[in-house]
């Protein structure tokens, strides 16, 4: 039995679209966040980094959003949701999967801290933001998905920082990925997650 161990308003969400796609069964743990923002303590016993998502399949126990995609996709996919190996479409799909949890996300964490207390780093990230929602804005152009006109897995993990960092920056510069978002929450299977598992208020953060 799988078990997808969940936090609100978190990037477990898009673990949730993803099972949901595949059309498995599925147990979903949800847990909600302390007042601090952290994981409470029941979520940080499941894994040693505490953090969500966690996804246990049998003896297997993951966290890493990427690393349960690809798991999910590789054990479950029949072949879906990622490109032919030996292709370009296939390089580029983990060159998104690595954007997805690269640097991009860092400085977005980074800028979204520059309000508070990081300062110098908070600024550093303010200026790196942009650069990753321009080249994805540029890479959207003319597609459907990020990869091209199949939903890779590289849709599941690079949503979650686009929806995140939407509200950081002025999205009137990025049409592209504005479709884009509305195409990932209105996909059958992200309706289903969305009512499964908590709607994401991200806006809170
Ligand atoms: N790189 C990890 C990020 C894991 C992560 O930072 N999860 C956050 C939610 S998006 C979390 O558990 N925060 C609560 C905490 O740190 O206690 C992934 O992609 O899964």
């Amino acid at each position: 039995m799988i078990i997808l161990h969940y936090l609100n308003n978190s990037c477990s969400h898009r673990i949730v679209w993803l099972l949901e796609e595949l059309g498995l069964d599925y147990e979903l743990k949800i847990y909600h966040r302390e007042e601090s923002g952290f994981a409470p303590a029941e979520l940080k016993a499941q894994h040693p980094l505490g953090k969500a998502p966690v996804l246990q399949d049998g003896d297997l126990v993951l966290s890493e959003g990427n690393a349960i995609i690809q798991y999910l996709i590789d054990r479950y996919g029949n072949g879906r949701l990622e490109p032919m190996r030996q292709t370009n479409a296939y390089s580029m799909y983990h060159y998104w999967l690595s954007i997805s949890a690269s640097l991009f996300s860092a400085n977005l964490i980074g800028m979204i801290a520059s309000r508070s207390e990081l300062g110098a780093f908070g600024d550093y990230a303010k200026t790196q933001t942009p650069l990753y929602f321009n080249h994805i804005e540029q890479a959207l152009v003319g597609k459907k998905w990020i990869v091209g006109e199949e939903l890779t897995g590289a849709d599941f993990s690079l949503c979650f920082p686009l929806q995140w960092g939407r509200k950081y920056v002025d999205m009137a510069n990025y049409p592209n990925i504005v479709r884009y978002l509305k195409q990932v929450e209105h996909h059958p299977a992200y309706q289903k997650a969305n009512v499964k598992a908590l709607k994401l208020e991200l806006d809170k953060f």
